[in-house]
């Protein structure tokens, strides 16, 4: 084998990137196209008594569509999430608008601009209606988003068995609330859409991190056959689990159909955060119960999750959360009441994580919170509890079947990088003394699962007549690097330079089947299905050697290092990739030298992972400094250091912003209250410490790479360290619980409140 793996290979997209050479959808040159504004609600809730566009005749070419003058009906959630159809979105709302945001029109004219004024003339009739914004206020149902479906619970999975005695024999139990606040993924690039529709056929150019299904699903929902649906994804700048085919990109599709003429679309920002769907949102009671030794003995879960106006994925995902509940603990009770509602809010979905985060928020909340109950140091209360090494395979009850850990090993490591102790001893003299500014130490311990869901990639690895590898991958890759981890996988086998391994993505035409990126599965299949089919070409490729040198194809061996075929114990003669290449190309026989395979593994992985986290708190003025985050990821065999350290930061820097910066909030009247970036308080890298990362890899049996996703992982691990530390720093004060994001005005209202009470 040659030695790719694991090597701190640059990326090869990012020149493009950083010197502006980067396509996006915005980027692509369409002669002609029409822009659409769409007119969204106001409202968080109103009933529409009519649109007035008469006035739009003045400005040349012009034209408003509403639900009326289209024949598009609903989006539904995929087919597995069982919600009721009246529950359905319809892509330009024709009755109700359901949240500020809901798309009454869409308005297209010949220029960005003239189509903003085109729609700023048109009135639109709302009759507002009561509305509720808050998950708790929706279930008990006084305000109503689906009058005929008579419940705005769109969700329920009660536990299957409820124990009433779930906590007896417990000598500790505590309880507590989170709230896994909303967030808006807000990648650099928003959402944008391009269509052209020519000759039957439509092609769309999407920022998406799902090309294949969205091509599906808009076919789907257009009434059109697959073959006449090209979904084209450009370079995509980020999606963090937001991006993939949404109402707007339909209408987009669906216009440039109707009127035959290239359409497009970019939101601005401000629409982002209040048009694409949000994450999280979540409200998770817990009762966490166990011996006053530290071993906790029962867990109960009641996950609110707001689904926002139209309940779809975002439904869905606290199923995530419950079965992720147990986390890296051996926990022999747990119960789980999980709970979907709608709100007039904008709709949520995955964002960074998906569900999973939520749960070691919760968790690692309930584990503080009951060692601080025993009076136990919450290392300790974790160590007792971890599920040992020699456990593996080991499924939980809440039924999720971990692959292979060590969760104390990872905790050792980042406590030992930390200096435990020590800053044990300087919180210690900080209390003593008085200290304005206390230290917190917050710990985190998660385990994670990535490809959740465990589905089949496609992976096609060809020769080129130069002799170089064509890759094609159903990955997606919106920022990850797959352009350079999926070349080292093949060079790896191939034996050839990354510089002449492309890896080709993101066009439905070019790559025949696919199911994207989200639940960091890329490597773990679409990976593996490039390392197999790059195996299984080398198998090829020796046949067709042998053949070449009329040699025998059993005494054919492949020389990965010098990246040649010969016959055994004979170097010469040889034939290399571009030798072999040339003479089949002559024969016209190239085809052969091509594989695709669709890889499917046996189950999903998961990494897991320790993060301290250390802050000083200031007691005066509420302020929270982030001075310190050490972070253990183990995703199993890690393929290039570089990138799965670029995907801890950027991970990273995700979770510590839930615990201390974002949130997407609504007035009483239902308004965004955070529509933009000055309100929305994403952090920058001045707002960062510099990450201490500490490594560990232990590879899993799942896959041939050892593989398990790594880009979300940073994210779970870090909100709750975070959190838990700037409790931690005024615990002693007699603070149990700091809602997130923990800002200064929440840190100094705690300490109010908890010196009030005392
Ligand atoms: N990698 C590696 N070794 C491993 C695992 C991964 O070297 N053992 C590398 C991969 O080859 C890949 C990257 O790390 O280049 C992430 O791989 P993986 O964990 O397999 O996850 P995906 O590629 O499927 O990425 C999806 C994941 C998710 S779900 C979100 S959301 C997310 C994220 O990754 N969104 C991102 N990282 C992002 N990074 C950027 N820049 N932009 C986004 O929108």
């Amino acid at each position: 084998m040659a030695t790719m793996i694991g090597q701190r290979v640059r990326r090869v997209e990012d020149p493009r990137f950083l010197t502006g050479r980067g396509q996006y959808v915005d980027d692509i040159a369409l002669e002609g196209a029409l822009h659409v504004t769409f007119i969204r609600s106001p409202w968080a809730h109103a009933r529409i008594n009519g649109v007035e566009s008469s006035a739009i005749a003045e400005i040349p070419g012009a034209q408003v569509f509403t639900a009326g003058d289209t024949d598009l009906a609903v989006s539904p959630p995929p087919p597995f999430i069982p919600i009721d159809e009246r529950m359905f979105r319809p892509i330009l709302a024709s009755e109700k608008v359901r949240f500020a945001g809901d798309i009454v029109a869409a308005v297209i004219a010949p220029t960005r601009e003239a189509s903003v004024d085109a729609s700023e003339l048109v009135e639109v009739d709302y009759e507002p209606l009561p509305h509720v914004t808050d998950m708790l206020k929706a279930r008990e149902d006084e305000v109503l988003l689906f009058e005929g479906v008579g419940t705005n619970v769109a969700l329920r999975h009660p536990p299957e068995q409820p124990d009433p005695n779930l906590f007896d024999g417990c000598e500790v139990v505590s309880s507590g609330r989170v709230i896994s606040q909303r967030l808006a993924a807000c990648p650099i690039e928003p959402r944008a859409t391009a269509a052209h529709f020519e000759d039957g056929r439509v092609t769309v150019w999407l920022s998406t991190q799902t090309p294949h299904q969205d091509k599906m699903v808009l076919g789907l929902l257009l009434g059109m056959e697959p073959d006449q649906v090209r979904v084209i994804a450009p370079d995509v700048g980020g999606g963090f689990g937001g991006k993939g085919l949404d109402v707007e990109d339909v209408i987009v599709a669906w216009l440039a159909r109707h009127t035959g003429t290239p359409v497009r679309w970019t939101e601005t920002r401000s629409e982002h955060l209040v048009a694409m769907h949000h994450g999280r949102a979540q409200t998770i009671d817990f009762q966490i119960g166990g011996g006053r030794d530290g071993e906790v003995q029962a867990l109960r879960l009641d996950i609110l999750q707001d689904a926002g106006a139209y309940p779809g994925l975002g439904a869905f995902l606290p199923n995530l959360t419950a079965l992720m509940g147990s986390g890296v603990y051996r926990i022999p009770k747990i119960e789980c009441d999980v709970v979907a509602v709608a709100t007039n809010t904008t709709p949520t979905g995955p964002v960074r994580g998906a569900g999973r985060p939520e749960a070691s928020q919760v968790l690692e909340r309930a584990i503080d919170t009951f060692a601080a109950e025993c009076g136990l140091d919450p290392a300790e209360v974790r160590r007792r509890n971890f599920i040992p090494p020699d456990a593996f395979p080991y499924t939980t009850v809440t039924g999720a079947t971990y692959d292979v850990g060590n969760y104390g090993a990872a905790l050792e490591r980042a406590l030992e990088h930390a200096g435990y102790e020590e800053l044990r001893a300087e919180q210690e003299r900080r209390r003593r003394d008085c200290t304005r500014r206390q230290l917190g130490i917050g710990l985190s311990t998660y385990v994670e699962i990535t490809n959740g869901v465990n589905e089949t990639e496609y992976g096609g690895v060809e020769i080129t007549a130069g002799g170089e590898a064509l890759v094609r991958t159903g990955s997606f890759s919106q920022g990850q690097g797959h352009e350079t981890t999926f070349a080292q996988i093949v060079s790896e086998r191939l034996g050839l330079p990354i510089e002449r391994i492309k890896v080709l993505k993101g066009d439905t035409d070019a790559v025949p089947r696919g199911t994207g990126t989200y639940g960091s599965k890329s490597t773990q299949i679409g990976g593996s299905a490039a390392a197999q089919a790059s195996v299984d070409l080398v198998e090829r490729a020796k046949e067709l050697a042998a053949a070449e040198l009329e040699a025998s194809a059993e005494d054919m061996v492949f020389d990965v290092e010098a990246a040649k075929f010969h016959v055994t114990g004979a170097p010469a003669p040889a034939l290399g990739w571009e030798e072999l290449a040339a003479r089949l190309d002559d024969g016209g026989q190239l085809e052969e030298l091509k594989i695709e395979v669709d890889f499917t593994a046996s189950q999903p992985t998961f990494p897991f992972g320790a993060h301290v986290a250390v802050v000083y708190v200031d007691t005066e003025t509420g302020h929270v400094d982030l001075e310190r985050l050490i972070a253990v990821d183990d995703a199993g065999t890690i393929i290039n250091p570089l990138v799965a350290e670029g995907q801890v930061h950027g991970g990273v820097a995700a979770g510590i912003a839930q615990a201390l910066f974002e949130e997407i909030a609504y007035d009483e009247e239902g308004n965004p209250a955070s529509a933009n970036l000055v309100n929305y308080c994403m952090p920058a890298a001045t707002e960062l410490p510099a990450f201490e990362l500490v490594e560990m890899e232990t590879p899993t049996p799942i896959n041939e790479l050892g593989a398990k996703g790594i880009g979300e992982s940073g994210t779970i691990g870090a909100t709750p360290a975070v959190h838990g530390a700037v409790i931690d720093a005024l615990a002693h004060l007699g603070v149990r619980n700091i809602d997130m994001p923990c800002n200064g005005e929440r840190v100094w209202r705690a300490i109010q409140e908890a010196s009030d009470g005392r």
